[in-house]
């Protein structure tokens, strides 16, 4: 009889276990992963939707089958037989949880670390307490010291202004564009200069968000990997058409990448001076994003415009 019960505990807990693995793989919660952190970041989730829908069918099943088996029988009206403590048990459900929340502590820091860059990178970074001075376009970055370089050696760095309602993103060859375009494979570093207010860069598909403060030079690194076009949102409450503030990320092959800038440039060359490409959001046309655009050069902005 005990054994008969064990040997029927082990199955259901192993069936858990295949459907908690099966959900993590296949909860469909996320939106398409566009770029390398995402998908580390997916298998973090993927996990942590796993173990909890696996805690989730343990513990309702134990409660489904008490509230069955241990029911009141009919003319039963005596007390439960008093219990006191029970320290296998109190040990399993303190030691259990205390293993895994550690566990998770670390798995989740490992991957926040690997979606920044690297931890030599992290430790570089809180050195600098003065001012920092923003990439070039070469992409050459002062941020850095030359050994912590191994993962980010040669990042595409594009200088964006983030305004009241609008992004602009700045790419060499006086070419300003309202669409964020990326080539696949290459790791891309974004300086973000906020011109009015708070704004935050966020693109679900890349899982990842960074604010940009007025006065704060602040940058985000990703490397995309998948093909499309993707919204880029503002998610810092920014004024009255903070929910307008949108633009699109066009991710494409090298190749595509390259002949779109291409283009752009002998058109900003054709217009002699730079000029706003792409899709432009509904709210501005390109004689207001210039008008802004105009206003941050003369504020003396700290942003390193002069590309040749
Ligand atoms: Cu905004």
């Amino acid at each position: 009889m005990k054994r008969k019960t064990a040997f029927l505990i082990s199955i259901l807990l192993a069936l858990v276990v295949v459907a908690s693995i099966w959900y993590g793989r296949h909860h469909g919660l996320l939106p398409a992963a566009a770029g390398k952190e995402a998908v580390l970041y997916d298998r973090l989730f993927g996990t942590l939707i796993g173990i909890a829908f696996g805690l989730f069918l343990i513990v309702q099943g134990v409660l489904i089958y008490s509230l069955i088996k241990f029911r009141r029988k009919p003319g039963d009206t005596a007390d439960a037989a008093p219990m006191h403590e029970n320290l296998s048990l109190e040990l399993v459900w303190t030691a259990v949880p205390t293993v895994l929340v550690m566990w998770v502590a670390i798995y989740s820091f490992d991957v926040y670390t690997e979606m920044r860059g690297t931890g030599a990178l992290m430790m570089a970074h809180q050195h600098h307490h003065a001012p920092v001075m923003v990439a070039d376009a070469s992409g050459t970055s002062p941020l850095f010291s030359p050994d912590a370089t191994t993962e980010v050696a040669e990042p595409l760095a594009l200088e964006v202004q983030a305004m009241q309602f609008a992004w602009i993103f700045n790419y060499p060859g006086d070419v300003a564009s309202a669409e964020l375009h990326v080539p696949t494979g290459r790791r891309i570093r974004l300086n973000f200069a906020a011109m009015d207010v708070l704004h935050a860069f966020w693109v679900p598909e890349l899982r990842l968000k960074q604010d940009t403060i007025p006065g704060t030079p602040t940058h985000l690194e990703f490397t995309p990997q998948k093909t499309g076009e993707y919204s880029v949102v503002c998610a810092e409450l920014c004024g009255s058409y903070h929910g307008g503030m949108r633009a699109t990320m066009v991710i494409q092959t090298p190749e595509e990448y390259q002949a779109w800038l291409t283009e752009q440039q002998e058109l900003a060359q054709a217009y002699d001076g730079s000029m706003i490409a792409g899709r432009l959001e509904p709210s501005l046309d390109a004689g207001q994003i210039r008008q802004l655009q105009s206003r941050f050069m003369a504020s003396g902005g700290h942003l390193n415009h002069s590309h040749s």
